[in-house]
Formats: structure tokens, C-alpha cells, sequence
């Protein structure tokens, strides 16, 4: 369990560090629109809402701890929604 942790920090990490262009330790607005406003994933309609969704403390900016809380949130709402799925098979 804590190896996937260590994996999932690590992960979350170097992910931060993609969109963090400028290596300023902070992902701002520019540079969330910079990496997912030209992907399939249609992050672009959403954008304003993920951002302020992931900037918990509301300072206008994402830092790499409130990256990771709200990738955790994600995979956990992801694995709920699998789970969910699966129970519906089953009970079928
Ligand atoms: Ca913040």
C-alpha cells in the first residue's frame, strides 16, 4: 500500500511538473488552459470550475499538495463509480 502511495506521489508529481511550465512550483490559470484546453479530454468547457475545484485554499493558483488531494479525490470518485458498475453486473 505504501509502495502505491510513494507511486501515485511520484506520479502526481511529474505530472504537476508538466503543466507547471514555468517551474514556478505553482500551476496557474494560463498554464492549466496551456495544457488541457487543446486535449480531447473537453477540459476546456469546464476549466474555471476544475480550477477553483483544485485551488482549495482560493488563492488563484494550485500548488502541488492541492494537485495531489484532488487526484486522490478523482481516482477515488473513479473507483466508486467502477465499483458501482460492477454492482449493477452483478446483481443483474
Ligand atoms: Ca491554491
Amino acid at each position: 500500500m505504501q509502495k502505491d502511495s510513494l507511486k501515485l506521489g511520484q506520479w502526481s508529481n511529474e505530472f504537476f511538473s508538466k503543466i507547471d511550465y514555468d517551474r514556478s512550483g505553482k500551476i496557474s490559470v494560463q498554464e492549466m488552459i496551456n495544457i488541457f484546453g487543446s486535449s480531447k479530454l473537453r477540459f476546456d468547457d469546464d476549466l474555471f470550475k476544475h480550477f477553483s475545484a483544485i485551488d482549495t485554499n482560493g488563492d488563484g493558483v494550485i500548488d502541488k499538495s492541492e494537485f495531489k488531494m484532488y487526484l486522490i479525490k478523482a481516482l477515488d470518485m473513479l473507483i466508486g463509480q467502477l465499483v458501482k458498475i460492477a454492482n449493477d453486473i452483478i446483481m443483474e
